[in-house]
């Protein structure tokens, strides 16, 4: 990268960071209308300021950037300004889905901080906290898009996004129920069902397809061949999250690893249950899903003998060639561009956080 490039991208953050306290006043204002008691204002004000910024803002900024491609030149300062508050609003939604996930995996910590649920005197409330956070993109959207020819297209489209999100956690959750680990529950095809609703939709086609409305992409085939790449790209990146989870530095990556624990139907888990003997699929059967420290080593045990690094890392190179190949594919005169899913894979490929 050009020392240019770096000063543009670090411009591009501080341009989109810059809207969040924008948006956030926006809420405020609306719960000052009601005259809230103070005490309800302030509680609504940490949560988002606890749980909205602070992210990679891999979604959020993918919405600006991809209309960046789709217009070029011809982009103006209030495109950007729209697009900033539609990558904003991806991140809301993040932070609805994040509260409400930490909860329920029962995680302790999130980009480098307790989960909102366990700080002190949170606990249930943060269900109700994780609905004010979704409730606040309809608010953003209403306010700044209800005059545009694509707000009913926007709202359909958050809504819709929700609800496939919402069947991907129903599905993670009950494939790994507590006190009842049953590995053959669990295979590479509903691992690939369960990230693509959970993760794929909100966090890779969502932003793309935003942007696509605000350019004026009109063509149900641009988007449908942008659903084509993107659902793959965000597979590719939900099976990284489960990788990270069991192999990255929790200091590093902010959060602590559930899944072995949590009995989850991972990436890991169905890779190791192709490759054990029938001694260690013992030992995954015996210690999957356990909530305790030494269960969980056991299981790291027999993953490092079936060298699962090894197998993430020919799934990693096998994966760039395969949403490349996708990508060469597109035909540009439907109203996409290559570029677009370039830039997207490209803020993924290889991540470590
Ligand atoms: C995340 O799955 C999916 C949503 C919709 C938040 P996850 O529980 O693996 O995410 P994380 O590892 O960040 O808790
Ligand atoms: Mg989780
Ligand atoms: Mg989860
Ligand atoms: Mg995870």
């Amino acid at each position: 990268m050009t020392a240019d490039a770096k000063v543009s991208k670090q411009q591009a953050l501080n341009d989109f960071n810059a809207v969040y306290p924008i948006l956030r006043d926006e809420m405020l204002a609306e719960v000052k209308k009601y005259n809230m008691p103070e005490n309800a204002y302030n509680w609504f004000k940490e949560s988002m300021d606890y749980n909205v910024p602070g992210g990679k803002l891999n979604r959020g900024l993918s919405v600006v950037d991809t209309l960046r491609i789709l217009k070029g030149s011809s982009i103006t300062e209030d495109d950007l300004f729209k697009a900033r508050i539609l990558g904003w609003a991806v991140e809301w939604l993040q932070a609805f889905f994040l509260v409400a996930d930490d909860l329920m995996d029962q995680s302790v910590t999130r980009r480098g901080q307790p989960c909102w649920f366990r700080r002190e005197g949170i606990n249930l409330v943060a269900i109700n906290d994780s609905f004010l956070l979704e409730s606040c993109i309809y608010i953003m959207l209403k306010k700044h898009f209800k005059a545009e020819s694509y707000y009913v297209d926007l709202l359909e489209l958050f809504h819709e996004v929700s609800f496939q999100t919402e069947l991907g956690q129903l599905l993670d959750l009950i494939t790994a129920p507590e006190d009842d680990v049953d590995l053959n529950r669990f295979s590479p095809a509903k691992h690939q069902f369960i990230v693509i609703f959970k993760t794929a939709y909100y966090s890779f086609y969502l932003p793309v397809a935003m942007a696509m409305m605000m350019a004026g992409v009109k063509d149900e085939a641009a988007y449908n061949q942008a659903r084509e790449i993107l659902l793959p790209l965000g597979e590719y990146f939900q099976v990284q999250d489960d990788y990270l989870d069991c192999y990255g530095d929790p200091a590093f990556i902010g959060k602590i690893g559930t899944d072995i624990q949590d009995n989850k139907c991972s990436w890991l888990i169905n890779q190791a249950l192709v490759k054990v003997t029938p001694e260690q699929r013992k030992v995954l059967d015996e210690h999957y899903g356990k909530r305790n420290a030494e269960s969980e080593a056991k299981v790291k045990e027999i993953y490092k003998e079936l060298d699962l690094e090894s197998v993430y890392r020919v799934y990693e190179d096998q994966s760039h060639k395969h949403i490349s190949s996708l990508i060469e594919q597109v035909d540009e005169s439907k109203g996409v561009k290559r570029q677009v899913f370039y830039e997207f894979m490209n803020k993924i490929y290889k991540r470590t956080k």
